[in-house]
């Protein structure tokens, strides 16, 4: 893999310490609900949140810890709101899923950011050119009907609307063979809309694909990037369906081994120092009074 910038990987191992040290709090029971983690995924909103600028707006989605840490890269905030503390992003109300800041807002709800994306796409378009909003889904969501309105009229309309599709092969517990007809990449091409496939884990090969298509995305041209990407953990808790060698095979895709190998002095630096970084951080949102709703 090519070698990354400090702070690309930082950023990377950010992400990974941060959903390990989440299963971690969940198996002491010090968390409440559920949660879904991007591990082995982390990849993607790093090499994407690269060619992303200010003024842009994120779309997450139900397992956006890693789209949050990449826009924000503000772990305390986050923690604080899913353990419910002070300092919480959304006073605690919003939880893992469920979070608004400036220029970045995830739901649970799947297909529902695609709509709201592609009006804010229109609303940047007006008064921020140059600007565009980026949603990220997975590839169960292509489920959802309102995923079809917003492609209509991002086509129609020429809106500046990047769609990253997470495919990692299963909604849950269906694989993906078993709830999509055809491609992702057939149903793009039936608006018009271009479509771009992505293998690699490589953050810097990713990043020279797409910023010449992602700066096309900002003349107007909407796009549907697809990563083929591995989830690493269960859906969310407890609730993996997969055989062990299908469990195996995802490991086996995982950036964080392959990076170790290739790069493994500057790995294991910044792996010790972004792990201790994350416990410090657990130390200090854990230590923290509940959170109280304030008025917004
Ligand atoms: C409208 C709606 N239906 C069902 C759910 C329950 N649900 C949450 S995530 C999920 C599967 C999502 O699969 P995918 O889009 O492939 O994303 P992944 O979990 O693989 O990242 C389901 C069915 C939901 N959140 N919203």
């Amino acid at each position: 893999m090519s070698r990354l910038s400090d702070a690309d990987l930082e950023l990377l191992l950010l992400i990974r310490h941060f959903e390990l040290e989440l299963l971690e709090l969940f198996s002491r029971g010090e968390l409440n609900g559920t949660t879904h983690t991007c591990l082995g995924q982390e990849y993607i909103p790093v090499a994407v949140s690269g060619l992303l600028r200010e003024e842009d707006f994120v779309f997450g989605n139900h397992r956006s810890h890693g789209h949050y840490l990449a826009r924000h890269r503000d772990p305390h905030g986050l923690l604080a709101e899913i353990m419910g503390r002070e300092g919480a992003i959304c006073d605690g109300v919003g939880g893992s899923q469920h979070i608004h800041r400036a220029g970045y807002l995830s739901t649970g709800v799947q297909g529902q950011s695609l709509p709201i994306a592609a009006g804010t796409a229109l609303h940047l378009r007006r008064t921020s050119p140059g600007a565009l909003a980026c949603a990220y889904i997975g590839d169960g969501t292509w489920g959802e009907g309102a995923v079809y309105e917003a492609l209509n009229l991002a086509a129609l309309w020429r809106l500046p609307l990047l769609v990253v599709v997470e495919n990692n092969g299963i909604a849950q517990s269906t694989p993906t063979t078993r709830h999509l007809a055809g491609t992702i990449a057939g149903r793009a091409a039936a608006f018009g809309i271009r479509h771009i496939g992505v293998d690699s884990l490589d953050v810097s090969e990713i990043r020279d694909a797409l910023a010449p298509e992602i700066d096309l995305v900002r003349s107007g041209a909407p796009l549907v990037v697809e990563f083929a990407t591995h989830r690493l953990g269960p859906h969310s808790k407890g609730d993996d369906t997969r055989s062990p060698q299908e469990i195996q095979n995802a490991r086996s895709h995982d950036w964080y081994a392959r990076y170790a190998q290739d790069h493994p002095e500057q790995f294991e630096q910044l792996d010790r120092s972004q792990r201790e970084y994350v416990q410090q951080v657990v130390a200090d949102v854990s230590g923290r009074p509940l959170s109280r709703w304030a008025d917004r």
